[in-house]
């Protein structure tokens, strides 16, 4: 018997020492005061409100309590009211809600909880009895929080490569669409780089695959330092990568994948203790005014100015240039050969 109590009271010690925030909602001062007191030696961060206007005011905060202990009976907003609007707002982290009331019908009851309390305690109570509860609150909210994270986990992988942590490809190619959509609403111009590293499989061949996947993985580290936190850089395929530049047009879109190529060619890469040149190769294709469904005209024409950028040598970016070149695609083309020369 000694021992099992002696069990249960280190684990409730352990709600001691971290501070979790719980809301009290009680308009009578005697039983707001017992509250705090209790709350606070238990190693709660009592934060009391006096009706449930208040109670619910301070539950819009951004990090607000995600505990709280209702009194039915308050003046302009009662719990369970209080406790509907929390429900209805679907509050996400879940709170949870515990019912304080002197009712006692079991009539009472079932609206408490029908309201969304999860847990009710009839006044007076006993202070150990509060304790197991909270407790009992504390369990449900953990639980939570590790379905949320390991939801959040799975998002993560389901849209991000596991090599270099990119974006996936069906990530990339889904904000592509929706990027494309969204100029053409907005009319504003959209630019597609197509990157592939040189000479890949030689790395490969030369260094092992373990230091040409250090090098990929390296590789996404220096596009993502030159790139905008609006952009979006994914791992297309083996050594490709696309990258979706909102509100660049064709001039915009060079300019950055120039700065792309840079940053590869400027200084080498460091992969399995040996330093190794790593350049790449890029093709820039770009609408000024998209209409919906543009994205696979956008990748197609990346991917030929891509691989003109490969037959003219590598190292080097190249934009699509259509049948009909626009005045601005022939200037890209100046500018091209320009820092060639
Ligand atoms: P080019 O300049 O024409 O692009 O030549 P390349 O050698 O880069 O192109 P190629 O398509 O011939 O070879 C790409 C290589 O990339 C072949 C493949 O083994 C390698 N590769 C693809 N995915 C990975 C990966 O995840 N890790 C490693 N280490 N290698 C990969
Ligand atoms: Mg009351
Ligand atoms: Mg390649
Ligand atoms: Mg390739």
């Amino acid at each position: 018997m000694e021992s099992i109590g002696a069990i249960q009271s280190a684990n409730l010690s352990s709600d001691l020492g971290q501070t979790m925030p719980v809301l009290v909602a009680e308009d009578n001062p005697v039983f707001q005061s017992m509250l705090r007191s209790m709350l606070t030696k238990w190693g709660y961060d009592a934060r009391i409100t006096k009706n449930g206007l208040e109670a619910w005011e301070a539950m819009q905060a951004a990090d607000a309590p995600r505990l709280a202990v209702l009194d039915w009976m308050m003046p302009y907003m009662d719990g369970v009211e209080v406790c509907r609007r929390i429900r209805t707002a679907a509050h996400e982290p879940y709170v949870y809600v515990l019912l304080l009331t002197a009712r006692t019908d079991s009539q009472d009851l079932v609206e408490g909880m029908e309201a969304g309390a999860d847990d009710y305690l009839t006044k007076p109570f006993n202070a150990q009895e509060l304790r197991v509860r909270l407790r009992a609150g504390r369990r449900i909210l953990d639980l939570q929080q590790q379905l949320m994270e390991a939801r959040e986990a799975l998002r993560v992988q389901a849209t991000h490569d596991a090599l270099t942590g990119l974006l996936n490809r069906g990530r990339v190619v889904e904000i592509l669409f929706a990027e494309i959509a969204r100029s053409a609403r907005e009319r504003r111009p959209l630019a597609v780089l197509m990157v592939d590293l040189d000479h890949f499989k030689q790395i490969n061949d030369t260094h092992g695959h373990q230091a040409g996947d250090a090098v990929l993985r390296e590789a996404a580290r220096r596009m993502q330092a030159v790139t905008r936190q609006y952009d979006a850089p994914g791992r297309y395929g083996g050594e490709e990568f696309l990258i979706v530049l909102p509100g660049c047009g064709a001039r915009d879109g060079y300019v950055q994948a120039e700065r792309i190529r840079e940053a590869f060619a400027r200084e080498p890469f460091a992969a399995g203790g040996e330093s190794m040149a790593v350049t790449c190769s890029i093709g820039v294709s770009s609408s000024d005014a998209c209409a919906d469904g543009e994205a696979c005209r956008l990748i197609r024409e990346a991917d030929e100015a891509l691989y003109d950028a490969k037959n003219r040598g590598r190292n080097r970016v190249a934009a699509f240039v259509s049948d009909q070149p626009s005045a601005e695609s022939l200037a890209l083309t100046k500018l091209a050969k320009f820092s060639e020369a």
